[in-house]
């Protein structure tokens, strides 16, 4: 059916276009890393949920091949498979090579997954080494393989029959090593969250994940009740204080919001919030929204049944998300998005929207289960007096630290600036560690705590509890900010907080204790990048004169590699930081010229709340081997 082409200027163009791609990739994807490698998989998956929401695919597979190659098959319409007007090319080839094409092939509905917006299929195929497109559309199978970087092989071409009712479209690709140094080696794991995330925020997809490379990897996931079964898995190790997870959706001028949630018996709140279908990490007007309309209607509710006396003092935003687990999903066809990165919804007309979608539900809700309504107030209450009790002790610390600020910061070996810029505080495991970092600091810039055994296991502890105990006070007073309603980023006197623990599971586990404190009671501080994880060697080769450190078994094979054949170099293992000595402390972690830090970022101190709320309330069991499992990945983040 398709003639042979003659390729042209405006091919010629196109190539220009991918090749812009593949000399700046990281304008398009972000990173080379293996972030930016499955990030390929999002733009085509999120094609195909594109198709799903237009509610014409109900089905998606993914498969990773067994040469690290992607399959995503949809059972939807099946990509257009005419000509386009503009490019002269068929529209298939021109979605896969044509930057910018994005929408107008989209036959006028919205994207909402995110992603790139249509770039996504021409900047996959760019960064591949090869890709093929199959189409199944009117009884017809069309076919198009480009090779090098998004270079057509042949014109989509007619290559056989269907049942007139199998309609889809199927896109394989393998991902160039030339431009993914680090790695083109799939993650199972990464992939199956994310999958699982958008199958529970896009109800009734069905989504299937096939590991080739393995025999009898699968999973499948489909949730008729969407965020409502997100919430159930959230909770699923937790102590739910009413029976079932409460749900409103709602919309206005095309901005669709979902929202369910319930209360556990924990202390904290974990609200997760997306926009089509994208972290909103940094929060925004939807969640204002929400929260701002929660805290009045509980307020409100609890006024008019007198479960608020007239003279007490009114519930705040904190008391009344204690112990809640709330997904809120909102579905906008033209999304701002702000923040440090990226991830904070600035539209706003979201605000009015959200807080009347959920006013609206909520106080229905109470209304018609009062009690529930009463379950639920009656924790907010109780948050309450624990906040007040808190503030008592926060006040008593405060007068304790002024008279005994020695004895309390005793152990911090502070640093002499007072530029908060420039200085460092280095958090470290264990007295003898500690002893030998006060050895090595530079005393002008870095200042070092040592913490003694493990800091207090901050999931079963409210607020009180964590200013009960020492270490957490010494941090407190240490970094200046205050904690709770009082916390002020502008006092914060060091601009980079070092986690440095050894490189095994205890350090791991201190490493995502302090995380979650983090997280929970100094959020800005992460937000903000103040919070650093130190990277100490593993080995030290000493041949001839030289000293080298390296963090890997790998990376020692590899410089061994390049010593002569007889040579035989001093290696020493350090167990932990305290068998290191000041000097290979200093000369390979802390010293500015030399050492490798990695900043934490939001979701590395999320997944590390995570972890602490799923396994770490009472059972020491599956904390230790969640840990062995798991703890490596907090040594693999890329930031
Ligand atoms: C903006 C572009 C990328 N597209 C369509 C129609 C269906 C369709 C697609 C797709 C990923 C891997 C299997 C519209 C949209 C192009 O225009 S892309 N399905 N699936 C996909 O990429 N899956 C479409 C209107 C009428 N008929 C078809």
């Amino acid at each position: 059916m398709e003639e042979k082409r003659h390729y042209d200027d405006s091919d010629i163009q196109v190539l220009e276009g991918l090749e812009a791609v593949r000399k700046r990739p990281g304008m398009y994807i972000g990173t080379t890393s293996e972030k930016g490698l499955h990030h390929l998989v999002w733009e085509i998956v999120d094609n195909a949920i594109d198709e799903a929401l237009a509610g014409y695919c109900d089905d998606i597979e993914v498969v990773v091949g067994k040469g690290n190659t992607i399959t995503v098959k949809d059972d939807g319409r099946g990509m257009p498979t005419g000509v386009n007007q503009k490019t002269g090319l068929s529209t298939v080839e021109t979605i896969f090579t044509v930057l910018h094409a994005g929408g107008k092939f989209g036959g006028g509905g919205y994207k909402v997954s995110g992603g790139l917006h249509g770039v996504g299929a021409s900047v996959v195929n760019a960064l591949s080494t090869w890709l093929e497109v199959t189409i199944y559309r009117e009884g017809k199978i069309y076919y198009q393989k480009f090779e090098n970087g998004g270079h057509p092989v042949e014109p989509l071409k007619e290559i056989g029959t269907c049942e007139e009712n199998r309609t889809g479209t199927t896109v394989t690709f393998k991902a160039d090593p030339e431009i993914f140094t680090e790695t083109t080696v799939y993650n199972y794991d990464t992939l199956a969250k994310r999958l699982q995330e958008l199958a529970f925020l896009n109800k009734g997809i069905r989504i299937v994940l096939i590991d080739e490379r393995e025999e009898d990897k699968k999973d499948e996931f489909l949730y008729n009740g969407g965020i409502i079964e997100y919430v159930n898995m959230l909770n699923k190790n937790k102590t739910p204080i009413h029976k079932d997870v409460i749900y409103f959706e709602g919309s206005e001028d095309g901005i669709e919001l979902e929202i369910a949630m319930q209360y556990n018996d924990s202390y904290n709140s974990n609200i997760y919030s997306f926009t089509n279908n994208i972290n909103t990490y940094e929060g925004g007007t939807h969640e204002d929204g929400v929260k701002r309309s929660l805290t009045r209607i509980i307020n409100n509710y609890a006024k008019n049944a007198k479960l608020l006396k007239e003279n007490d003092e009114a519930l705040t935003g904190e008391d009344v998300r204690e112990g809640l687990t709330m997904i809120i999903s909102c579905k906008h066809p033209n999304p701002q998005f702000e923040g440090q990165t990226k991830t904070k919804l600035g539209n706003a007309e979201v605000r009015k929207i959200a807080d009347d979608v959920f006013s609206e539900g909520f106080e229905r809700f109470l209304m018609e289960n009062p009690e529930e309504a009463k379950i639920i107030i009656d924790k907010a209450s109780t948050a309450a007096r624990a906040r007040m009790a808190a503030k008592k002790a926060r006040e008593l610390t405060r007068r304790k630290t002024a008279l005994d600020s020695i004895n309390t910061l005793g152990k911090l070996a502070d640093c002499t600036s007072k530029d908060a810029s420039i200085s460092e505080i280095f958090i470290v495991e264990g007295d003898s560690a500690g002893g030998n970092a006060k050895s090595a600091r530079i005393p002008k810039t870095q200042a070092i705590l040592p913490l003694r055994g493990k800091i207090l296991n901050v999931e079963k502890a409210r607020l009180d509890r964590a200013l009960s105990n020492e270490e957490i006070r010494t941090m407190i007073t240490a970094f200046g900010t205050g904690i709770g309603d009082e916390f002020d980023i502008e006092k914060l006197r060091y601009h980079k907080i070092i986690i440095m623990t050894d490189a095994d599971v205890d350090g791991s586990h201190i490493q995502i204790l302090l995380l979650t404190l983090f997280y929970r009671f100094f959020r800005p501080i992460v937000e903000g990048g103040y919070v650093y994880v130190a990277q100490p060697p593993l080995f030290r080769i000493t041949y001839g004169k030289n000293t080298t450190y390296v963090q890997t078994e790998e990376e020692l094979e590899e410089y061994r590699s390049t010593l002569p054949a007889n040579a035989k170099p001093i290696v020493n293992r350090f167990k932990g930081l305290g068998e290191m000595d000041a000097e290979d402390l200093r000369d390979t972690t802390m010293h500015i010229d030399n050492r490798i830090l990695r900043r934490v970022t939001v979701e590395d101190a999320m997944e590390a709340d995570k972890i602490i709320s799923d396994f770490m309330g009472d059972d020491v069991f599956p904390r230790k081997q969640y840990i062995e499992e798991h703890g490596h990945e907090f040594n693999e983040l890329d930031v």
